[in-house]
């Protein structure tokens, strides 16, 4: 026997599954149908990364034990090819993204190979293939019809190194993504998909789904629907006290949205956001105008997410002149602007209640503001008919005013409320906001999504402008609209696309009136291709439709699919949305993408820091795969560590690993001598294989991993220390290693002389009998309490046990001499008796 070679091993078994097609996925198969799914990787020129493996692997054990199940597995890839990095790549080379893209995809697609995953190649899609984005751009020809994509200014991030516009996903710590230099605000005509309207039906779906628990929050969070009240609150000018008049109504009044009207009568000021209208329309009443402005253009240097950081010291400047009338009592109190109060979150204007919430009462001590508390925590001063409204209460209440250490922010009792005194919160929301004829709204987290990228390497949007006739789609039957060939892919100096400085593309005729008429120049951003690429797969070759409905019918919905945590919030909203939209128009037939969804943990540097080119600890798997093998590096990320959490690359473990697969081989030698050894003879081995062959099974279905392989690894040191080893139990074994590490398996399958690769046999099936735990522990109790325990072979009848239990010493001791009345037994259990 040759030494474990596995450079060679490897080559010659993946070209061979390419060849006999065995990991291929047969549409309409009478077999039950199995869709796993990865995340297609981005091509980037750096090429596949440790993570990639992780997450792979984990899904191709699952792929290939289920079709060991005898189930018709699709398990696909492609690439999530448009995108920035590219884009960059091709602008400092003057290279054809194209051309940059094919290269990279080819780089990937070769080291997928060299890693024996098990995707159906012949269903390998890319989103930048016109054949593919035409699909994508009729989706979003839908979402106009259905009027789910609108134009708006909206401010975008400014790169003013890069003169190029960035969605919030492509700036890092207020910096551009691109180039690392600072952005700034500004506004610009965008197209945004109205996924706000799918907030409700997002997070009901989230209730059909198996998705992991952190996962569903994340994403319910995300969504973040807030039940609460609009309040108005009426505006006057400080010095004459009058209502200011104005022609415009919604000069009068500042309206909120709180989730606590309960608070109402703790409301001692009111702050809106710097971009409030108010500002603007009040200018020739507001004493401290230029004050204000200057705060107003200090913010536009803020992110939402800075702005909101609840650790940065708040600030805020108050609107000198004005003031606002409480409508719960009456009274007036000062109206503030302050960078904490977003624009883009309910009306742009809160009623301030620092004694309830913290941000409020950081605000109010810092500048002074009063704090009255309006709710005490119910224990504290449980209600009793005697004090309930009554004068003790009062009397603690303002002994306890004014020195409040922090903001109480719970639900509880009203107190200093007026005759809401003794409200418990939930009721006081409903009173108090029909006192003061306010209305209940629902609110979400959630923001539309901005679908406009000023950028080349995107799919064009299929619209045209026309002067008469607006914004006209482009017909169905004439996508996809390509992407033109173009000198430059650097972005304009106004800003826009590159694609509108060619002039010849830009300049077409109106499809409804056939007069001159103008493309839009933005592309889709990166989220798009990835929205729906799940469907494709399906049908990857459709010329009539982004997929077959029977076949749909077929697959649809993704059974499972892993990824990482990163995509919790985009990816698989932004995919979610779409599936849900296409189910609508009666394009797909399920409403939910993806049946269950789970997630890897990274994996981090030997430091246990993030991977990282700066920080040169970075493990490029193709070296691994060099020096130790495919198999060694598929194995060793599943044994590394739970799979769900962050584990640290270690050299000691991947040698391991790689010394486990050598034993194995060698193993083989010694055991294919005696591979007809009489089967009695193993007898213990045959029971740990059994108990192997379950935990590796229910590890593989809960991805415990990592258990997984440490069992395989206990069951092969068994077979080094026993004298005889049937052919049987070794090739059991061998199936059970074949998912992890498919080429070795192949190969020491192939020495056995068999003519079918390893990966089209059965799962092997355990037996229960030989599992089955052969003594049982039972407890005994006299009357109820338990008075010993006795060991016995589970054959044991219950005539022969009860018999056995009355003679124990113990047990004579506590009857004294009784009869028992009764004796129960709960089999394997418990002997009950009673007296
Ligand atoms: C008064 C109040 C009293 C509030 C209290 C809270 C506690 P969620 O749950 O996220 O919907 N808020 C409203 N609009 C805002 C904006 N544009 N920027 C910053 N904060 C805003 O939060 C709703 C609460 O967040 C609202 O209820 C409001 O403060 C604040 F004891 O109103 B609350
Ligand atoms: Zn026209």
């Amino acid at each position: 026997m040759p030494k474990y070679n596995h450079e060679k091993i490897e080559k010659k078994w993946w070209k061979k599954w390419a060849k006999e097609k065995i990991y291929e996925a047969k549409d309409f198969d009478p077999r039950p149908k199995f869709y796993s799914l990865v995340e297609f990787p981005y091509p980037s020129g750096d090429g596949l990364h440790t993570g990639h493996v992780r997450g792979y692997t984990a899904m191709d054990i699952i792929s290939r034990k289920r079709r060991m199940d005898g189930m018709n597995v699709l398990y696909p890839i492609g690439w999530d090819a448009f995108g920035l990095p590219t884009e960059n790549f091709a602008i400092k080379n003057h290279i054809h993204p194209k051309i940059v893209t094919k290269k990279n995809t080819d780089t990937f697609r070769k080291q997928l190979q060299s890693l024996g995953f098990s995707f159906d190649w012949s269903r390998e899609i890319n989103t930048t293939d016109p054949e593919y984005y035409r699909w994508t751009q009729w989706i979003f020809l839908q979402l106009c019809k259905h009027g789910l994509a609108y134009k708006k200014k909206m401010p975008i991030n400014w790169c003013l190194s890069c003169k190029i516009g960035l969605a919030n996903e492509e700036v890092l710590d207020g910096r551009c993504e691109r180039c690392g230099s600072g952005t700034e605000k500004r506004d610009k005509e965008q197209w945004i998909l109205a996924i706000t309207k799918y907030a409700d039906k997002l997070l009901a779906g989230l209730k059909e789904v198996d998705y992991l628990e952190k996962i569903k929050i994340q994403q319910a969070n995300w969504i973040g629907r807030s039940l609460g009240s609009l309040i108005k609150f009426g505006i006057v000018e400080h010095s004459n006290k009058m209502q200011i008049n104005s022609n415009k109504d919604s000069n009068n009044y500042i309206e909120v949205f709180t989730t606590r009207p309960d608070t109402l009568f703790g409301a001692t000021y009111m702050v809106v956001a710097p971009e409030h209208p108010i500002i603007l329309n009040l200018k020739s009443k507001i004493l401290n105008y230029k004050e204000i402005e200057q705060y107003v253009i200090n913010t536009r240097k803020r992110s939402d997410l800075e702005r909101t950081d609840l650790t940065r010291e708040k600030t805020g400047v108050e609107l000198k002149g004005i003031r606002a009338i409480n409508p719960a009592n009456g009274e007036e109190i000062p109206v503030w602007v302050a960078d904490y109060v977003l624009a883009t979150y309910g009306t742009g204007a809160i009623m301030a209640v620092p004694a309830h919430d913290e941000r409020d009462f950081e605000f109010a001590k810092k500048y002074n503001l009063p704090i009255i508390e309006v709710i005490k925590k119910e224990t504290e001063f449980p209600l009793t008919p005697f004090n309930k409204g009554g004068t003790d209460l009062d009397l603690l209440i303002k002994g306890g005013r004014g020195d409040l250490g922090e903001a109480y922010t719970g639900v509880g009792v009203l107190v200093n409320s007026g005759k809401f005194d003794g409200l418990d919160s939930g009721q006081a929301k409903k009173e108090i906001t029909k006192f003061v004829h306010g209305e209940t709204k629902v609110n979400y987290h959630l923001r539309d999504w901005i679908f406009s990228r000023q950028h080349y390497w995107g799919e064009p949007i299929p619209l045209v402008f026309c002067e008469k006739c607006g914004t006209v789609p482009v017909p169905e039957e004439d996508l996809p609209v390509e992407l033109p060939n173009v000198k430059n892919y650097e972005p304009t100096d106004t800003g826009e696309s590159p694609l509108a400085a060619m002039t010849k593309w830009v300049n077409t005729k109106c499809p409804q009136c056939g007069g001159s008429a103008k493309r839009e120049t933005d592309t889709m951003p990166n989220w798009a291709g990835s929205s729906w690429y799940f469907l494709r797969y399906i049908d990857p070759k459709n010329k009539k439709a982004l997929a077959d409905m029977k076949k749909l019918e077929y697959w649809a919905p993704v059974d499972w699919y892993n990824g990482g945590m990163e995509h919790t919030t985009l990816h698989l909203l932004y995919s979610r949305f779409w599936n849900k939209f296409l189910f609508d128009i009666g394009a797909i037939p399920n409403s939910e993408p993806y049946q269950k969804r789970t997630s890897h943990g990274m994996v981090l540097g030997a430091g246990g820091e993030k991977m990282s080119k700066s920080k040169g600890n970075v493990i490029n798997p193709d070296k691994v795969v060099q020096e130790f093998g495919a198999d060694t590096l598929r194995l060793y990320e599943m044994f590394m560590g739970p799979f769900d959490q962050a584990i640290p690359w270690d050299e000691k473990g991947l040698t391991g690993c790689y010394r486990f697969l050598t034993r194995v081989w060698e193993g083989s030698t010694r055991i294919s001598r005696e591979l007809n050894a009489n089967k009695n003879a193993n007898k213990d081995l045959e029971r740990l294989l059994h108990k192997t062959i379950k935990k590796v099974g229910e590890d593989i279905d809960s991805m415990a991993f990592n258990t997984a392989v440490s069992a395989l690894m206990i069951l092969s040191n068994e077979f080094n220390k026993a004298e005889i080893l049937s052919q049987d139990i070794w090739e059991k074994f061998l199936i059970l290693l074949a998912p992890f590490a498919p080429f070795v398996t192949d190969e020491l399958w192939s020495n056995l002389g068999k003519k079918k690769s390893i990966h089209l046999e059965p799962w092997p099936k355990f037996d229960f009998n030989l599992i089955r735990a052969e003594k049982a522990d039972i407890v005994i109790q006299v009357n109820g309490k338990v008075r010993d325990i006795i060991v016995i072979e589970i054959k044991t009848s219950e005539e022969e046990l009860k018999k056995m239990v009355l003679e124990r010493e113990k047990v004579k001791q506590w009857l004294a001499g009784r009869e028992p009345k009764k004796i129960i037994y709960i089999k394997g259990r418990l002997v009950s008796i009673v007296v």
